[in-house]
């Protein structure tokens, strides 16, 4: 934990892509995080300043032009646009949101890029790229498809294989072919500028140690990447579009989209600043205040990313800040795990997403709804899953039943007995004195989760709050009391009430938009801060509140039915895609390339049966291994031994799934090293038609472990 104080923050969240819209794996990914935390900061009273923007530079830009055959700038006008307005529809509270095509970006990415040139950090290098003839033009990992040697797939990309997920080299790929022209590209020598990540390992190193307080899978993949070897990366790429390359014999060129993007949040936050001082003309030149949060040293930069992106604010961003020498470095980089939809992965392509514009057309005012939902279900630790029915019961039975419920029978009663105006608490009990105390609590709990990134736990915590309240009603019962103890039943509604406004100040992080609605009914004074929410005299006797409406309302089955079945609909038009696809690659090649039951392999004698040595076995640990989508660590129970496996079964079972399940497994396969760990053994699966993977077990229950398979 870091013991310093800081004077200010400035916070940011990933710049999406501007090549689609935002759906929700990207708000609980880092949006949302990225919000609340800020939001709390600001009610702390600390200066903050909230930076994002869109990423318009990348080939997944140009790549999405070409497909919808319009060009790069007007498909980042075009979701920059959706991308803003649906952020600000959401509550995402951006002091700006910005974009990479800004003249100010381009000149600040070409400085920063000048700066470290003239320092003479960057290493020239020629390497061979592959380039299309035809199109004359050099081909960026995405540009390019061949043959995956893993498992056949004829449309693997330079990068990835999206049928088996293994990450792929460009010259891996079997007949590589140009997606722009069709035709095999060649070999062609280039020049380029590379960062020399090997030569700063050691700097590099220092400061990853230094922040043994970050999430552990943040920490764990910088050190995966470590401990591998940094190798050195180009900065530069052979495109057209993006920055242009600030060098002499660049020209061609354009700093490689990663270089440029982070700096996006250097630049956002100049422009922020420009257009605070263009507002202001009166008042002091501002010009150089955002140097104040990029480079004074009490100031905490914070980064909220999805996991995809840890490299690049962790090493890779630092290392940038650290050649160039004038900046802070990343003092926290809190990263969320991936939001499942419905149990699979969400995916642009097949349309398996809930996408955030249309969320907010179908359910208007519903903003908290999903923020709660997604808060309360965040991927903080690991991959999480999102489904509508959650979603409806999260609704219905915490917002509406828990915290909807308390507000508004302690509003309506407050109306009822005295008009709407605050009574004032006669004699407290005991049992009021120490709900007193336990409520002057919340503040520091919430806060406490909040800045360690816990915000499912703070979300938690606050809704404890709300319990209290409405264990304190049940157990007083003012509505029977009223006709016995008149007096007893103003200390109860007036320490309802104040339960209410502590709720309205500390849940505006989390549910702004109730919040709002809750401080005007209220009629609470809109200038309170977090700490004030451990008073309990924020409602004095003889306020007025204002009439009470529902501060949530529920979700019916139907609204929940037509979202369901939208993504069946999603699920049947991939499925037609994929059967014209499979025709299609058929008459393309004459040979059917779906998986079909595999041929008999040749006879082998009992005897070469009998060397392999197979048992039943348990698995004891299960998590995925950093960096790739197929591979599991296990730790297995053989019998004999507890051993480590790895093995290629993450696309059809989830860590947590399958703790305590049995297996078979191939004892004396000599040990392999796997993304640098030694696995022990090969897991027995079964592998349908489609390519699915189920494992082979025993059917009698007493097959205890160390049972040979013969
Ligand atoms: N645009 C990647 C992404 O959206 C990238 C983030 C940039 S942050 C500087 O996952
Ligand atoms: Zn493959």
């Amino acid at each position: 934990m870091n013991l310093l104080t800081f004077k200010r923050y400035t916070v940011t969240a990933a710049l999406p892509y501007a090549n689609g819209p935002i759906h929700i794996g990207h708000l609980a990914g880092c949006y949302l995080p990225a919000d609340i935390y800020v939001r709390y900061l600001r009610s702390k009273g600390e200066d903050v300043k909230f930076i994002c923007g869109s990423d318009e530079h990348g080939v997944p830009i140009t790549i999405k032009a070409k497909k919808e055959g319009i060009t790069p700038q007007q498909v980042v006008d075009k979701y920059h646009k959706i991308m803003g307005d649906s952020f600000k529809e959401f509550g995402v509270s951006f002091d700006i949101f910005s974009r990479t095509s800004s003249k100010t970006h381009h000149e600040t990415a070409s400085g920063f890029f000048k700066t470290l040139y003239d320092k003479g950090v960057f290493k020239e290098e020629i390497t061979e790229q592959y380039f299309d003839e035809k199109a004359n033009q050099f081909l960026a990992d995405r540009y390019i498809i061949g043959t995956c040697p893993n498992c056949g797939n004829d449309n693997a990309y330079g990068d990835q294989c999206e049928r088996c997920g293994s990450t792929l080299n460009t010259t891996d790929l079997i007949n590589p072919r140009s997606t722009l022209s069709g035709e095999k590209p060649v070999m062609k020598k280039t020049k380029n500028w590379f960062l020399p990540l090997d030569k700063m390992q050691p700097q590099i190193e220092g400061y990853i140690d230094s922040h043994k307080d970050w999430k552990p899978n943040v920490f764990g993949q910088c050190k995966s990447w470590l401990n591998e070897g940094l190798q050195p990366r180009a900065m530069t790429r052979d495109l057209d579009w993006g920055v242009k390359a600030p060098i002499d014999g660049a020209d061609n060129k354009v700093l490689y989209v990663w270089f440029d993007a982070p700096i996006g949040y250097i630049s956002a936050t100049k422009e922020l600043f420009q257009t605070q001082n263009s507002l202001a003309k009166n008042q002091q030149p501002t010009t150089n205040l955002w140097e104040l949060y990029w480079k004074d040293k009490e100031t905490k930069l914070v980064h909220f990313i999805g996991k995809d992106n840890i490299v690049f604010h962790c090493i890779i961003f630092p290392a940038m800040l650290m050649a160039e020498g004038s900046y802070v470095l990343p003092e926290s980089v809190p990263a969320n795990e991936f939001l499942n939809l419905e149990g699979e992965k969400i995916s642009t392509s097949r349309n398996w997403a809930v996408w955030l514009h249309e969320y907010l057309l179908e359910f208007k005012d519903k903003q908290d709804a999903l923020r709660y939902t997604l808060c309360a279900n965040a991927p903080e630790s690991k991959d999480n899953d999102f489904t509508w029915k959650d979603f409806q019961a999260k609704n219905n039975n915490e917002l509406v039943a828990i915290l909807g419920n308390f507000i508004n029978r302690t509003l309506v009663l407050t109306h009822k007995y005295y008009n709407g105006k605050v009574p004032a608490a006669e004699a407290y009990t005991k049992t009021d004195i120490l709900l007193l105390e336990e409520i002057s609590k919340f503040p520091a709990k919430i806060s406490a989760s909040i800045e360690q990134y816990r915000f499912r736990e703070a979300l938690a915590e606050l809704m404890n709050l709300a319990r209290a309240g409405n264990k304190y009603l049940a157990d007083n019962e003012p509505w029977t009391l009223v006709k016995t103890d008149e007096k007893r039943v103003r200390t109860v509604m007036s320490l309802s009430l104040q339960i209410a406004a502590n709720l309205a100040v500390l849940m505006e992080p989390f549910l702004p938009f109730a919040s709002k609605k809750l401080g005007a009914m209220l009629n609470l004074n809109t200038d309170l801060k977090w700490n004030d929410a451990a008073r309990t005299d924020l409602l004095l006797a003889g306020h007025q509140i204002n009439s009470a409406t529902l501060l949530f309302e529920k979700i019916e089955d139907d609204a929940i039915s037509t979202q369901v079945q939208k993504l069946e609909n999603s699920k049947i038009n991939n499925q037609e895609n994929k059967s014209k696809e499979e025709n299609l690659q058929e008459t393309n090649s004459g040979t059917p390339v779906s998986i079909a039951i595999a041929d008999s392999k040749s006879d082998i004698s009992f005897e070469e049966f009998s060397k392999m040595d197979i048992r039943i076995g348990t698995i004891l640990e299960a998590e995925r291994v950093p960096k790739t989508d197929k591979l599991l660590k296990l730790l297995i129970d053989t019998g004999i031994d507890k051993r480590t496996v790895v093995s290629g079964i993450a696309a059809y079972y989830k860590p947590e799934d399958i703790i305590g399940q049995q297996v078979s497994i191939l004892v004396n396969l000599a040990p392999r090293k796997i993304k640098n760990i030694e696995s022990r053994g090969m897991i027995l699966m079964a592998e349908n038609a489609a390519g699915e993977l189920s494992f082979v077990l025993p059917d009698k229950p007493s097959t205890n472990n160390g049972s040979n398979v013969k």
